[in-house]
């Protein structure tokens, strides 16, 4: 079972375009009463391994182009969202954006601080379906390594951090109020591992996306309030200082009983056959 997918996992571009022509339905924002939603500020040098991922070609430079999260797990592989990659978050097909770049060190999108560093191969998880959100992951191949000490490592699958009522952390510079006011700074906000049940009854299959417990994670609060939202994708779900999850979907933001769906790790390591 040693890199099973390695020959798919190298369509690089040509395969990031491939699936991005299967839109993801981005379910739309919702209220919610504050930052994240229902974060705080948190310092980069305290989570280097949380990067933004960036294109002022597609995005502007007032926020140095940042549209997504992502995460460092290896010196020169950082995960993201598929969904991220795709047609319809870009406007375009990923081979035609030509300065996707991954910014790491920098807290404030607003400043210069940091590395930004181009992205030298993307790589979309051939599994991933964008109907149902399942295997929503894609890794990419960074034109020079970061320190180590950005590196978080993944939680592979029995990891007691999956279970459900463990208190993690999600990251990011998205939507801090569901209706579109993006954060300048990164942001963390606190949320518990949930039943799959909570999951399965939330998202038993709509427009928004289907719940699958193998290769997705539910995560969030029972009466909302704290969650990811729009931007904050494809960033890190941390718990127990391993990277469990990826934000990925959910119907709206901090809505009560409406958590937020995260591609399960553990899957990701199961794709990549126990190595970036
Ligand atoms: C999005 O559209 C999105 N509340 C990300 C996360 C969540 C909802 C939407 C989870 O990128």
């Amino acid at each position: 079972m040693r890199r099973p997918f390695a020959r798919s996992w190298t369509g690089v571009l040509a395969t990031a375009a491939a699936a991005a022509a299967l839109p993801l339905a981005s379910p739309a924002p919702a209220a919610a009463d504050s930052v994240v939603i229902g974060g705080s500020p948190v310092r980069i040098s305290e989570s280097p391994w949380v990067v933004a991922l960036s294109s002022r070609d597609r995005f502007g430079g007032t926020r140095s182009g940042q549209f997504c999260g992502a995460v460092v797990v290896e010196r020169t592989t950082v995960l993201t969202a598929a969904h991220c990659l795709s047609e319809g978050v870009l406007g375009v097909p990923l081979s035609r954006v030509s300065d996707l770049r991954v910014i790491a060190g920098r807290g404030d999108l607003s400043t210069s601080e940091g590395k930004e560093i181009p992205v030298r191969e993307a790589r979309v998880n051939p599994e991933y379906d964008g109907d149902t959100n399942s295997g929503d992951f894609a890794a990419l191949t960074l034109a020079e390594p970061l320190p180590e000490s950005y590196v978080i490592g993944m939680a592979g699958s029995g990891d007691p951090a999956y279970a459900a009522g463990t208190q993690a952390a999600v990251y990011g510079w998205g939507d801090t109020t569901g209706s579109g006011s993006y954060a300048r700074t990164l942001h963390a906000a606190r949320v518990q591992v949930l039943p799959d049940t909570v999951c399965e009854k939330a998202y038993p299959g709509s427009a928004d996306g289907k719940y699958s417990a193998t290769t997705m994670l539910c995560a969030g609060e029972m009466d909302g309030r704290r969650d990811a939202c729009q931007g904050d994708s494809g960033g890190p779900l941390v718990a127990e200082g391993r990277l469990i999850g990826l934000v990925s979907w959910g119907s709206g933001c901090g809505r009560p009983g409406r958590p937020g769906v995260y591609t399960r790790v553990s899957d990701v390591v199961r794709m990549m056959g126990g190595r970036a």
